[in-house]
C-alpha cells in the first residue's frame, strides 16, 4: 500500500461541516491511511457530487465517507453513483439537532445501502474506524493497527477501572483507621 495514495474520500455538504469531519481525517491519519477531503452538496452541487462518485474508484479511492446535515442526501447520492462502500455521518447542523440527517442518511431504499454511523464528531470518528476495518480486509498492515487500537481501547477501560478500585480501597482503609 502506498502511504501517499488516498484510499478514503471524505466529502462534506458544506465548508461549515469541516470541523466535525476533520475528526474522521484525524482518525484515518492515526491508522496511517491517506485520505482526501472536499466539499460537495447533494442539493446545491448535484452534478459535482455525481461526478465525484462516478470517478472515485478509477481515482483509486476504496471507501467514501460523507457527512451532511439537514435533509442529508449526500451519502445516498454518492452511493447511487458508485459501487464503493459509502459511510454516512449525520451532522447536527439544523434545528432538529441531526435527527433529520440521521433519518435521511440511514433510511436508504432497498438496493442502495449507506452505512450510517452516529450523529456528529463521534460518528465521524467511527466512520473512519469503519473505513479502516473495511480496508483491513485487503491491507494486513491496517489490520495490525486496528488490532492494537482495539487493545488500547480495552486497556484504557481497565486502567480507569483499576484506578477507581484502588481509590475505593484506599478510602475504605482510611475510614477503617478512623473507626
Ligand atoms: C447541509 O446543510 C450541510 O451539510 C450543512 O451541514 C448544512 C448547512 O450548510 P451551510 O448553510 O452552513 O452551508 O447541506
Amino acid at each position: 500500500m502506498s502511504a501517499q495514495r488516498p484510499l478514503v474520500g471524505i466529502v462534506m455538504g458544506s465548508e461549515s461541516d469541516r470541523p466535525i469531519m476533520e475528526e474522521a481525517a484525524k482518525t484515518l491519519s492515526r491508522f496511517g491511511i491517506a485520505w482526501e477531503i472536499t466539499v460537495s452538496s447533494a442539493h446545491r452541487s448535484p452534478a459535482r457530487t455525481a461526478d465525484y462518485a462516478r470517478t472515485a474508484s478509477r481515482r483509486g479511492l476504496e471507501v467514501i465517507i460523507a457527512g451532511a446535515g439537514w435533509a442529508a442526501h449526500l451519502a445516498g447520492s454518492l452511493a447511487a453513483h458508485t459501487v464503493l462502500p459509502v459511510i454516512g455521518v449525520p451532522l447536527d447542523s439544523s434545528p432538529l439537532k441531526g435527527l433529520d440527517a440521521l433519518l435521511s442518511t440511514v433510511q436508504m431504499p432497498p438496493g442502495v445501502p449507506v452505512a450510517a454511523v452516529a450523529i456528529g464528531a463521534g460518528g465521524a470518528r467511527n466512520a473512519a474506524v469503519l473505513a479502516a476495518q473495511i480496508l483491513a480486509l485487503k491491507y494486513p498492515e491496517i489490520r495490525k493497527r486496528i488490532v492494537s487500537y482495539k487493545k488500547s481501547l480495552a486497556s484504557s477501560i481497565e486502567k480507569t477501572t483499576d484506578q477507581r478500585t484502588l481509590a475505593r480501597t484506599k478510602a475504605k482503609a482510611k475510614t477503617n483507621r478512623k473507626t
